[in-house]
């Protein structure tokens, strides 16, 4: 029993399993204005994709409207968003990026 337990008369139920942290997927969301060659060069930078596949995933994105960048932690998926806004908007391009947590999580 914890000292908060004590206190409020309620009793706090212990799990020694850890659990494992939630994933997220950073989503590439399709518009008409950003050039294709600025999403490759995001996915290489920020995604650490090779030319090839960086290629297929804006294609990809282009066709089907959306597609995953990359599956990370919250933390780091959300600094992956801000960061890929931050270039677009620098560049006056309306990419929009989101992180949103994996299926099942
Ligand atoms: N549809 C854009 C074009 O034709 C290319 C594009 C791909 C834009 C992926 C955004 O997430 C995106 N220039």
């Amino acid at each position: 029993m914890t000292r908060r337990d004590l206190d409020s008369g309620t009793q706090t139920l212990e799990r020694t399993r850890t659990q494992r942290p939630r994933l997220f997927r950073v989503l590439l969301l399709n518009d008409d204005y950003t050039p294709m060659e600025f999403v490759v060069e995001v996915l290489r930078r920020f995604f650490r994709k090779t030319e090839q596949e960086a290629e297929l995933i804006m294609l990809a994105v282009h066709h089907k409207g959306q597609g995953v960048a990359g599956v990370y932690s919250r933390d780091v998926a959300e600094t992956k968003v801000a960061q890929v806004m931050a270039a677009a908007r620098q560049e006056g391009f309306p990419l929009r990026v989101v992180a949103e947590p994996e299926a099942g999580e």
